[in-house]
């Protein structure tokens, strides 16, 4: 068929947007000019601006049929995108110019902007960063796909009341997502339950249960390049489909009932960070993702080629961290019993598809899956799963050893009271690359977590550190900061962040040392407004903002900020005469809800606040601010504010760490032990323009040998011992003194296993470092400029060429 060219792509000058956003008004919402709420402008808008990405998005999937280059295919259980409509009118290079459209429809854009859900579909760091490769795939043109789940609730809304977290489930389907495409017609069955027999060689797996998943688009812009990619989330749904043992039974009412049950398995994100509880419905979740995601690339595979032969040169899948490891046996098993291919063919094919990134080195957060639970919901993948452990066991005892301890280590099965299917393991023996996310990270996985398999697979192993998007971090978040580098660079910098070296000509300039601080204070004014209107304290912006915010977890030591807080108001409160640095403690973040140390955590950081927030001794020099519920776009506003970045995990324990990344390209200056991409943020600004202390991960490993003693350090540290003894004795829980026994006695004094005492004395020495060179402003300066230009290595531009490059074999698409 002829093409025609029966659309036009929508103008985007001035007069067309505003025409644009009234008619969505009118003829889409339904409502007049003089009647809409502001969250009626916003949808508005974002329909209007919706129709400018189509068109790109459109001819880049059309683009991309044309060429038959290979695709990746991003298999996530977390996205955590922000709002999209600011990204987008910066995307499209349309900002001031729908601010102003709105501006004369009287209607002011930033307040339209913050009415936008932030959709919570993520826990954290993952989710997050897989949000930032969708946008760095988009802006390099990689034919690429992401796919993950639209969970009906996403991450809990986080409350805080009498100092304690409260979880409020988040509603964020409610309002209407103006940006999403639902699509009828892309819907798949997915089987569950059931058994398995023979029919002579020909395996068949009669399914008891089936769901079905629905899609729903949102289109990434690209920066300013006419594409876009496309993320598909699934949505369950039970459809016309019954669970067909109830309904051959003729029990049609029951099947009827678990109609709405068979919903379950989109409508809630896990809110767990890091350690999985081994609940049936997660299983079953990440099976609807990678059924539905396979079953749609296999289609669409299909309908191009008429063929899966060339299936392995034209696809990669890319498995962010265990979560979708499923992925592998259900390939498999679609090649082989539903395809007619051998095993080796098959596996052959798999293994050049599959690629896996680990994100975390905690032993409890590697991923099993009870061998009896699987055999009742994925009996056929089990099943499938034991074929590959023989063959990958076999290839072990005749190329690498025949030593059944190693044999027993390596196995996919972990024997036991419970046997379990370890899914680290099969996503390494399925995958022909796996690579950790900063560097340390990375040569970790190989020596700990992954040595037994470094030893079989030697070459499979390798690293692409983490990176995040300048376009969101930068451009959307601050503002003020892009303008100057507009000033000085030109607008490139957002496409290609290396372009910042061109700034480093500019660093002496007077103005632009004049610049920087005065555009870090309005970001900090923009915070402290944030604050006092939802926490009604007040914060003086010229006080140093030292910052920690990230998921509650003990590895992240959220425990140390606390001991040197404490620490600081008694030395204040004893010399109150002194020189004293002003600093206002920022913290957020969420605690998993049935992690009660991480929750007790938070109640203390809100007690401490109390109590310094109001006591008068200290003149306002001293403010500790607890901000609820994290969220990137909360991010947004928080980041760009801050002087000081904590990055204070238990060196060898925080794979790589974003936000380090964040605050750093906004200016800040990082406190931090020597882990996760810390490490390379040291190598890229230089000793003189960060604060690194505490152990290292050889020193942390030599304490633990050699029985660490936490008690001795209380002992022996005066300073500490006070702080503990105040937190213990009730000083900041004064209506139940008790509060802290556990997390304190128990919880420090005797373990420690983060070892927060190891690190007290040079972590507090090191804080005083802080002090000293914040009074010396212009030093402060000329470091927050050493880490603004010298961040341009951590663009998830980078990080996405490398995995183009070295992992995907995948170039961009040239634009035509
Ligand atoms: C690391 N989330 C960061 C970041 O690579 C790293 C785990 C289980 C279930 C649900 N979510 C998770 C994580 O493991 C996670 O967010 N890991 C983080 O990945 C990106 O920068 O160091 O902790």
């Amino acid at each position: 068929m002829q093409e025609m060219q029966i659309y036009a792509r929508p103008s985007n000058d001035v007069e067309s947007l505003k025409k644009a956003i009234v008619y969505k008004l009118v003829y889409l919402i339904g409502r007049s000019p003089e009647e809409a709420s502001q969250r009626d402008w916003l949808n508005a808008t974002l329909f209007a601006v919706r129709d400018l990405v189509t068109e790109g998005w459109i001819s880049t999937a059309k683009k991309s049929r044309a060429k038959d280059t290979r695709r990746v295919y991003y298999l996530s259980m977390e996205f955590l995108i922000g709002r999209t409509l600011s990204n987008a009118l910066i995307a499209e290079g349309i900002y001031d110019r729908a601010q102003q459209a709105l501006q004369e429809l009287d209607i002011d854009l930033e307040e339209v902007l913050a009415k936008e859900v932030d959709p919570g579909l993520g826990n954290g760091g993952l989710g997050r960063l897989a949000a930032c490769f969708m946008d760095s795939l988009a802006t390099l043109s990689i034919p690429s796909m992401g796919y993950g789940i639209r969970y009906e609730y996403g991450m809990f809304r986080q409350r805080i009341v009498d100092g304690r977290q409260i979880e409020k489930p988040d509603a964020w389907l409610e309002k209407g997502v103006p940006w999403e495409f639902i699509r009828p017609s892309k819907r798949f069955k997915i089987r569950l339950g059931g058994h398995v027999y023979f029919e002579g060689k020909k395996c068949i797996w009669k399914n008891d249960e089936e769901i079905t998943a629905l899609a729903y688009d949102q289109m990434i812009p690209g920066f300013e390049n006419d594409s876009a990619t496309t993320l598909r989330l699934w949505s369950a749904h039970s459809g016309s489909t019954f669970n067909l043992a109830d309904f051959n039974k003729g029990d049609y009412f029951r099947a009827m009932e678990k109609r709405s049950s068979s919903e379950n398995v989109s409508r809630v994100l896990y809110p767990d960070d890091s350690t999985e509880a081994g609940r049936e419905l997660r299983l079953r979740q990440e099976y609807f993702l990678v059924s539905a995601s396979l079953q749609d690339i296999l289609k669409r595979h299909l309908r191009m080629h008429g063929t899966f032969d060339n299936l392995a040169d034209k696809v990669a899948i890319h498995l962010n961290d265990t979560h979708p490891a499923l992925a592998i046996p259900e390939l498999m098993r679609i090649l082989i019993d539903e395809n007619g291919y051998t095993w080796e063919k098959a596996w052959q094919m798999s293994c050049h598809i599959f690629s896996y990134t680990c994100h975390t080195l905690m032993s409890e957060a590697l991923e099993t899956w009870p061998v009896e639970m699987m055999a009742k919901i994925l009996p056929r993948h089990l099943q499938m799963i034991f074929e590959i452990n023989d063959y990958f066991l076999e290839h072990v005892r005749s190329n690498v050893t025949t030593d059944e301890e190693f044999i027993r280590r390596v196995s996919l099965v972990e024997e036991g009271d419970v046997r379990k299917v370890r899914m680290g393991w099969l996503s390494v023996v399925g995958s022909h690359k796996v690579n950790g996310v900063a560097a340390i990270h990375s040569d970790l996985m190989v020596t700990s977590t992954f040595a037994d398999f470094a030893r079989i697979y030697p070459e499979r192993f390798t690293n692409v550190t983490n990176g995040i998007t300048p376009r969101r971090w930068i451009a959307v978040a601050n503002p003020d900061l892009s303008t100057l580098f507009d000033k000085y660079i030109g607008k490139e910098w957002r496409r290609d962040l290396t372009q910042l070296e061109l700034f480093k000509k500019h660093i002496q300039d007077p103005e632009v040392k004049k610049a920087i601080p005065a555009i870090k204070r309005a970001n900090k004014v923009r915070l402290a407004n944030y604050v006092k209107k939802e926490l009604g304290v007040e914060l003086n912006p010229d006080a140093l903002f030292d910052v920690q915010v990230k998921r509650i977890h003990e590895y992240k030591r959220q425990s140390l900020n606390v001991l040197h807080i404490v620490a600081r108001y008694n030395e204040m409160l004893a010399n109150p005469e002194k020189d004293w640095t002003p600093r206002v403690f920022i913290l957020a973040g969420k605690a998993a809800s049935a992690y009660y140390v991480a929750k007790q955590t938070i109640n203390l950081i809100n007690d401490i606040a109390n109590v310094i927030n109001n006591d008068e001794r200290l003149q306002g020099r001293l403010k500790v601010v607890f901000i609820p519920n994290y969220s990137v776009s909360l991010a947004q506003i928080i980041i760009p504010a801050a002087d000081i970045s904590e990055q204070i995990s238990l060196a060898g324990t925080e794979a790589s760490g974003t936000s380090n990344m964040k605050f750093a390209l906004n200016g800040a200056l990082t406190i931090g032990t020597l882990d996760g991409a810390n490490v390379e943020i040291l190598q890229n600004v230089g000793e003189d323009n960060i604060f690194i202390f505490g152990n290292t991960v050889e020193q942390v490993e030599e304490l633990r040998r050699h029985g660490y003693r936490p008690f001795d350090i209380y002992q022996s540290d005066q300073q500490l011992r006070d702080v503990i003894d105040q937190i213990s004795s009730g000083y900041f829980s004064p209506n139940d003194p008790n509060r802290y026994q556990d997390l304190l006695l128990n919880g420090l004094n005797y373990h420690d296993y983060y070892q927060a005492f190891a690190d007290f004395r040079s972590y507090i020495e090191t804080q005083k470092a802080v002090d000293e060179k914040y009074k010396d402003q212009e030093a402060w300066v000329n470091s927050a400029l050493q880490n603004i230009v010298n961040m341009s290595f951590f663009s998830s531009d980078r990080t996405i060429a490398e995995y183009a490059e070295k992992i995907w074999k995948i170039k961009p698409l040239k634009s035509a």
